[in-house]
């Protein structure tokens, strides 16, 4: 028998009847801030004929207009900040590039709340004050590793605020520290464990717990670092425009993530259609965040897939709980926790020389992205010599490392060797098994 801990109990525990009324009551309060204080969203409801007063309770959020990705991007960067400048104190933003980037807000009272919901994650884990979390999630923009060290903070841990990379710096710290609980991406995770085992290093770890996320992992992955590491593997999931890591967490069932529904309510959605679906159907993940001040979506569309469900926990904890994610709605590609665009890649093709004709071959080796680019030659590079031709990979191979801060392989093709589409082409090969 696993000894449960919460770090808010009274409200992990909560009734649902509770937990509605906190939402009804929260939720009434953020329309009228929001129409109040956000232009944007205002002109959004006035359109679709919604005024704050028909938005009693959760029973009312799809009488709301839907925010997208292209609103943030619309409205950036000012357009959705809710509060007077001089409230906000932090941004936050996604690791998207040049035309993608989505900046979020925080006031100091967000920033707290945040760190809460990181820290419900990290006792879930079993952290207490007695543990050292080490964070190697990367710091700065990215919100992982401002999220866990908020989060290890709140709990009284001791944090080692890594962030990602040096890896054998990573384990020297980890066997000296003797730490006990591992924040990074699931990729990151197995790399660690690869190197452990390099170093013999093993037999120096005292790991009890890992979490994990950021970007999409199985079950086997799961089970293969658990037993690298010799750790409990737990998933970790946000996103940036509604606060980052601790939008939910998984607990000792390791069977879904709690949502931490008094800041953020989810619906499910047919991504097609916009109708809400029941609990235990799949379809697009949708949050309304009640309690952000600063940066406060409602009814913002993650075009992450999933389903919702509402069975008791043997935890003891109430919160609604997701699923694993199941894919994405659009064509965005999360490559070792960074986000790429197919059309980003193409940009730099194009800007380099080449044609659109090209294919993004995505895979997993040994618990680790990769991405390899094939492009055509055109018939006039196609003759030059073998060392332009190698000059020319190399070059492009830098390109995108720069653009995408991410190593692809580069392949470079004979003209006419990409199969052509005459309906959409199919442009990227995901052999991972997730
Ligand atoms: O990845 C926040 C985060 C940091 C979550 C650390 C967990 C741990 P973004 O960079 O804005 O924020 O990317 C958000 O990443 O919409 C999902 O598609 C994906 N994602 C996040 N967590 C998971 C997860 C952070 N546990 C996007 N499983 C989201 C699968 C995840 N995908």
């Amino acid at each position: 028998m696993i000894l449960q801990r919460y770090y808010q109990p009274e409200i992990e525990r909560m009734s649902y009847d509770e937990m509605k009324a906190i939402q009804d009551g929260r939720l009434s309060e953020q329309v009228a801030h929001v129409y109040k204080n956000v232009a944007y969203y205002r002109k959004l409801m006035d359109d679709k004929g919604v005024a704050p007063e028909d938005v009693k309770s959760t029973e009312d959020l799809r009488k709301l207009p839907f925010l997208t990705k292209d609103d943030l991007r619309d409205a950036y960067p000012y357009g959705l900040l809710a509060v007077p400048l001089h409230d906000a104190v932090r941004i936050q933003s996604t690791s998207g590039t040049t035309g993608r980037r989505v900046v979020a807000f925080y006031t100091q009272e967000d920033i707290n709340l945040w760190s809460e919901c990181c820290a419900r994650a990290i006792v879930a884990a079993g952290g207490t004050s007695d543990d050292v979390v080490q964070v190697c999630y990367g710091y700065g923009l990215f919100t992982g590793g401002p999220g866990l060290d908020g989060g290890s903070h709140k709990v009284g841990s001791l944090t080692l605020p890594m962030s990602s990379g040096n890896t054998e710096r990573q384990i020297q710290f980890m066997c000296d520290l003797e730490t006990t609980i591992l924040c990074c991406t699931p990729s990151y995770a197995a790399y660690i464990g690869e190197t452990v085992d390099e170093m013999g290093a093993r037999d120096k770890l005292k790991l009890k717990a890992g979490i994990f996320g950021a970007e999409a992992w199985s079950e086997e992955m799961r089970r293969g670092i658990e037993a690298k590491l010799g750790l409990k593997a737990h998933d970790i999931y946000g996103l940036t425009e509604i606060s980052g890591p601790g939008v939910s967490f998984e607990c000792c069932e390791q069977t879904g993530l709690h949502v931490n529904e008094d800041h953020f309510i989810a619906e499910i959605i047919d991504p097609a259609t916009g109708e809400v679906l029941p609990y235990g159907e799949k379809g697009e993940l949708v949050f309304t965040s009640i309690t952000k001040k600063a940066f406060p979506l409602l009814r913002y569309r993650t075009r992450d897939i999933c389903v919702l469900t509402r069975e008791s926990c043997s935890c003891g904890r109430t919160l609604v709980k997701m699923s694993r994610l199941m894919g994405r709605t659009d064509d965005m590609l999360i490559i070792r926790g960074v986000n790429v665009f197919p059309s980003q890649i193409e940009t730099v093709l194009i800007s380099s020389g080449f044609q659109a004709n090209y294919q993004l071959i995505v895979d997993r080796v040994n618990f680790s992205d990769t991405l390899e680019v094939r492009v055509e030659l055109t018939p006039d590079m196609f003759s030059d010599t073998v060392r332009k031709l190698e000059d020319r990979g190399r070059e492009l191979r830098d390109k995108l490392k720069s653009m995408l801060g991410l190593y692809a392989k580069v392949t470079l093709a004979e003209p006419k060797s990409i199969a052509r589409s005459e309906g959409k082409a199919v442009r990227v090969i995901d052999k991972r098994k997730i």
